[in-house]
């Protein structure tokens, strides 16, 4: 076990979120090359991407050279300290590529083994360059915007739920997560595609929806602005996965969380 202050990290998160964004934001206004794709074609990874990432890393070399790092576009390194730094260095990145201001810097720091069923999150930051705006929280200290305290309403109006969700790079996957989407509809008021997880969870936790629903996420999707919903008084679950290995992540209101979850499955 460590004794590190989940405090601490956060600002080590919040002060490397921004910076890295910054740099991501400079990137963006130079134009953005695509450097590869990955699981799809539709999984592409930029320049920028890469880039980003590696200051990240750089900087947490520096600052915590015992602590271990998962991030979306290097190697993973389990560290000698217990922590694990949880890194998705531009999420939204088919939104960052189209020029769609939508994407984030997602940066995680959790206690334990790189597997999510297994960590503990103790802090987090996911920071919206083009809307300046940083996301934050350490464990036990509540979820902020900015120096704004966020608290998730416990209900959904009449209407229904305002949800947002997303959808795989494969193809294959479309037809069951536009399945899931026709199965939520019956609580749902509308539905959002907003394209970077870690916003929709953000969104989450600042009221901005009601709840979230997306299978086939990575780690780095929602280290951080998982520990965000559940510092705000949101509702976080990873449901089990599906045969193609595509865990299911669950987030809402306490009002509509068991209701959304239910729906949502397989
Ligand atoms: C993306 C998520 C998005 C999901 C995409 C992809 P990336 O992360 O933020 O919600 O629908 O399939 O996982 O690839 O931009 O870091």
């Amino acid at each position: 076990m460590t004794d590190a202050d989940p405090r601490e990290l956060e600002n080590i998160g919040i002060d490397l979120a921004r910076e890295a964004g910054q740099l991501a934001r400079e990137r963006r206004s130079a134009g953005v090359s695509i450097a590869a794709t990955k699981s799809a074609l539709a999984d592409i990874v930029t320049d920028a991407d890469r880039e980003v990432e590696a200051l990240i890393r750089s900087r947490l070399r520096e600052l915590r050279p015992a602590d271990g790092f998962l991030g979306e576009e290097s190697d993973a390194d389990p560290g000698r300290s217990g922590i694990t730094w949880v890194v998705d260095p531009i999420d939204g990145t088919v939104n960052y590529a189209y020029g769609i201001p939508f994407y984030a810097v997602s940066i995680a720091a959790v206690q334990g083994t790189s597997d999510p069923q297994t960590w503990t999150a103790l802090a987090g930051a996911v920071y919206v360059p083009s809307l300046d705006e940083m996301f934050h929280a350490a464990r036990g200290s509540g979820a902020w915007l900015g120096d704004r305290r966020l608290y998730v309403e416990a209900d959904v109006s009449a209407a229904g739920a305002l949800l947002a969700t997303g959808f795989g790079y494969d193809p294959a996957t479309h037809a069951g997560d536009l399945g899931r989407v026709a199965r939520v509809m019956p609580i749902a008021r509308d539905i959002r595609r907003m394209g970077a997880a870690s916003i929709d969870l953000c969104s989450v936790a600042a009221g901005r929806v009601d709840g979230y629903f997306e299978r086939g996420l990575k780690p780095w999707d929602h280290a951080a602005a998982a520990l965000i919903v559940t510092e705000a008084g949101g509702r976080f679950a990873l449901l089990p996965a599906d045969d193609t290995g595509r865990v299911l992540v669950i987030a809402a209101v306490p009002g509509v969380f068991d209701r959304l979850s239910t729906l949502a499955q397989p």
